[in-house]
Order: structure tokens, then sequence, then C-alpha cells
């Protein structure tokens, strides 16, 4: 019998390009046929280059450019240029509709984005293809975009300006932890999400980047129907192993400062001694915010690696270090640290020896691969699913999250703040060991007999049905 043939449709952002190249491989290597989507032109230079190390290193899986349609102004028009793109991408997949028709083998499954799932489940169904959906957040969150419709029916009750609410599978979620654009009905991400749930009772799987160790209590929820009666079956999958490009490649091309020096400065720390500090693809901090930060660090008198950014977009970020951070300090943390701007491995750093710690924004896949290498969180969440994802870490004893500090940009939290709790997370013994705890049983999730290896195997199984 020939292989299935399963195409990936991952949407804009590196947050969801990596799990979706990370899935692609995977069952690549379960022996699907697999193609993946590609945007072209992506919105940062980050994504198209993962994209061709990706292609170079799999020339088995195939690459379809997709280039979305000019991107109209529309009355939900939001100036991120990710959801602008995603606007873009939205409005054009009925281009992809011929094209999937004329792949060869024959398309057995497409994994969608979210965001487009509506339209993609509609070609595909319409050619006896089946839909999955890969989720690119944590199960908790996406509880709360599966609610939103019921929520936004409830706006008018005045959420904002309640202190909490009381959500099926959730318990009592402080208003406070859910991004702002998801109350406001109008705003493109809500719109986005609402009309895209409705589909996911009619995908054949809903598939994450999670596991029942971190997340029994959500999936568990998800797949009883406590939260969408009629919902697909939810397959836990994680957490996501990397991929060969960034097992291989210790920094990427657009790194400022060469491979060798990072690392070889990280190989002459003591175990656990060095602070990795960074806020994902996305999010710049305030120049007031990055000046605080690094006050606290000097302070703090822990190593520490920086990835540093002052821009949204990775093209745009021209600014240096010096400039930023100033001569003085980096002559007096000269042995202290490392600043740098640019693209590193994370992945691969965060494996190193001598990491003891990592202030993140908690984007998903920064939470899902400390988990799975045991390195304690500082969740310090800035927008979107993060206050939801530094939730999960909170709970499972994986980190501290310091609540008062907000939303990022909501206030400037003081340098002497972010010296304590840098001390207590790098101190703290019991979060160390509850760490390498859930680290092991990550590792075991993913092992034959494991949850995520159960739910891997269906999959496949399905796949070649
Ligand atoms: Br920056 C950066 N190197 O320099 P998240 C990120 N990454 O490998 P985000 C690097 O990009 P969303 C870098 O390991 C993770 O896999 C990192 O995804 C990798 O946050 C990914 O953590 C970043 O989900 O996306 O980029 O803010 O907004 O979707 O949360």
């Amino acid at each position: 019998m020939a292989p299935p043939h399963v195409a990936l449709f991952p949407c804009s952002g590196i947050g969801h390009l990596i799990p979706f190249l990370r899935l692609a491989a995977t069952v690549a290597a379960r022996g699907c046929t697999v193609t993946v989507i590609a945007l072209h032109p992506t919105v940062s230079a980050a994504e198209s280059d993962q994209l061709s190390h990706f292609f170079d290193l799999y020339p088995h899986i195939k690459c379809i450019q997709f280039q979305p349609l000019p991107f109209k102004k529309s009355k939900l028009f939001n100036e991120d240029p990710f959801f602008m793109q995603v606007e873009a991408i939205s409005n054009s997949v009925h281009i992809l509709d011929p094209i999937l028709s004329t792949l060869s083998p024959p398309l057995s499954a497409i994994i969608s984005d979210l965001s487009v799932a509506t339209s993609i489940c509609r070609i595909a169904s319409s050619k006896s293809i089946s839909t999955y959906v890969l989720i690119t957040t944590s199960a908790r969150f996406f509880s709360l975009m599966a609610l939103l419709p019921k929520l936004a029916l409830r706006e008018s009750g005045g959420i904002q300006e309640k202190a909490q609410l009381e959500l099926p599978g959730l318990g009592l979620v402080p208003v406070s932890s859910i991004p702002p654009p998801m109350l406001d009905s109008n705003h493109f991400f809500s719109t986005v999400i609402s009309s895209n749930i409705p589909c996911l009772s009619n995908v054949k799987g809903i598939l994450m980047n999670t596991f029942t160790g971190l997340e029994s209590e959500s999936i568990l929820a998800l797949n009883s129907g406590r939260i969408i009666p009629d919902l697909a079956p939810v397959l836990a999958l994680g957490p996501f192993e990397p991929f060969e490009v960034e097992r291989r490649a210790p920094v990427g091309p657009r790194s400022i400062l060469p491979t060798a020096p990072t690392l070889q400065w990280l190989d002459e720390q003591a175990p656990e001694s060095v602070l990795f500090i960074s806020f994902g693809s996305r999010t710049a901090l305030s120049r007031d915010q990055t000046l605080q930060l690094r006050d606290g660090i000097e302070k703090s008198g822990c190593k520490f690696l920086w990835i540093l950014k002052s821009n949204k977009v990775d093209k745009d970020d021209k600014e240096d270090v010096q400039s930023i951070l100033g001569e003085s300090f980096l002559e007096r943390t000269r042995k202290q640290g490392v600043a740098i701007k640019g693209w590193v491995n994370q992945d691969r750093i965060l494996a190193h020896p001598a990491i003891g710690g990592f202030i993140s924004h908690c984007g998903w896949n920064s939470v899902t691969e400390a988990v799975r290498l045991g390195v304690p969180i500082l969740a310090w969440p800035q927008h979107g699913d993060q206050k939801f994802n530094a939730a999960v870490v909170e709970s499972t004893g994986l980190g501290l999250w310091a609540k008062d500090w907000g939303w990022g940009g909501e206030k400037l939290v003081a340098g002497d703040d972010i010296a304590a709790k840098i001390s207590e997370m790098m101190l703290g013994k019991d979060l160390r060991a509850r760490v390498k705890a859930v680290k092991e049983i990550a590792r075991q999730a993913r092992e034959i007999g494991g949850t995520s290896e159960g739910f891997l195997s269906l999959l496949v199984q399905e796949l070649k049905l």
C-alpha cells in the first residue's frame, strides 16, 4: 500500500511555523509522504530561514509555496504585521483548492492551522480529504478559545467589569488573564477564533503540543465534551522534539555572534548557573523596561545569556546591543554574561548543562521546550495566550510567576523586584527538583507505551487507513 500523503498548512509567525515543521518531520519519519504549504513571503526573516534550512535537510518533504493575495484593509484592520498576514491568508485559502487536487499521490489528510481551519475543512471535505487542526498553544488556552463564541454572547453582561469568571473545564479564571482583544468581539483576534471554533466538531482530530502529565485536567475536559459537547478528539502529542535543523545548527544564520563564542562561553560556566532570557520572536520590551531588566539582571549577580529584541519584526530590528544597554553595563558585566541580538538556537541553548533558569514570555513553544529540557521558568507573560500558559507553569510547579507584573507594558517593573525573583528562581531547590521530575514524565510520555507516543501511533494509523 502507498504511504499516506499529508499536507501541513502553518500560519504566520515562527511560533506557528516551528511546531508545524516539528510535526512534519515526525510524521515523515513514521512513513508518511509529507507536503508543507509554506507562506511566501514570510513576515520575519526567521521564518524564511527556518523554511529554507528545513527543506535543505528534508529534501523528501515537498514544499508548496503559498502566496496570499495582496492584503486589503478591512473593518477588522489590525496593524500587527503578523495579524495582517493571517487576514490575507484567510482571504486567499480558495487559491489552494485546485492546487490540492493536483498533488500526487492524492492527499489523504491536511493538518491546518486553527486560523484557516473552516476554509480548509470546506475544501478538504469536497475532496474526501480528512482535516486535522494543529493547535499551537496550551490545552488551557485552547479551552478558552473553544469557549469564546459563548463568552461573546455574555459580553453584554459586562465581563470586563468582573474580577473572575467561572468557566467549564477551567474553573475560576481571572478576567485580567484573558487577552484584552479576546474580550472585544470586533477585534481581529476574537473574530478569527470565533469563526473557526465551530468547524472543530467536523475535523478528524485536534493535535496538540502538550502531554497528559502536564495538562491532564484540560485535556480531559476537552475530551469529555465539557467545553464543547461535540468537539473532535484531542490528541496530545507533545512535547514535540526539535527537528534536524535545530539539532544540528547551534546558532542560526542571522545571529550577530558566531556559534562558537556563545556556546564556548556557556561551556565555561558551572552547571545550572546561567539565566537565559528571551521574550520570543514577537515581543520587544519598551526601552524603559529593558533598562530595568538590565539593572535587575546585574543586581541579581547571576550569570546570564540575554537575547535582546528592540523591534517586533526581526528584519527591522537594527539597533545594536551597545546603544540599547550602554557601554558601561557591558563593560561591568563582561564576566557576568552575554547579551546578543539575532536568532539563536533556543532549544539547543536550553539543553546546555550550564543553563539553570529561563525568563520567558511563556510562548507555548518556549514553555514546552523548557519542560522537555528541565529548565525552571520565571514567567513574564507579555500578551496573547501567555498568562494562560504561565498559569500552567505555575500550577505544575515548573516555575514562578509574579502576577503583579501584569501584561508587558502595563506597568514598569523595577529592577530590584526583577533581581529578587531571579534569585528566588535560581536558588529554588524544590523548584529544580520538581522541574526534573516533570522532565522525566515528559520523556516517558514520548517513549513506547507513553501517552504522547500512543496518540502519535493512533494518528499515524488513522492516516494510513
Ligand atoms: Br526569538 C527565538 N531562537 O532566537 P514561542 C525563538 N526561537 O529558536 P513566540 C529560537 O522560536 P507566539 C530565537 O525556541 C520557539 O520554538 C523558540 O515560539 C524559537 O514564542 C519559537 O515560544 C518561539 O511560542 O510565538 O515566538 O512569541 O507569539 O506564537 O507565542
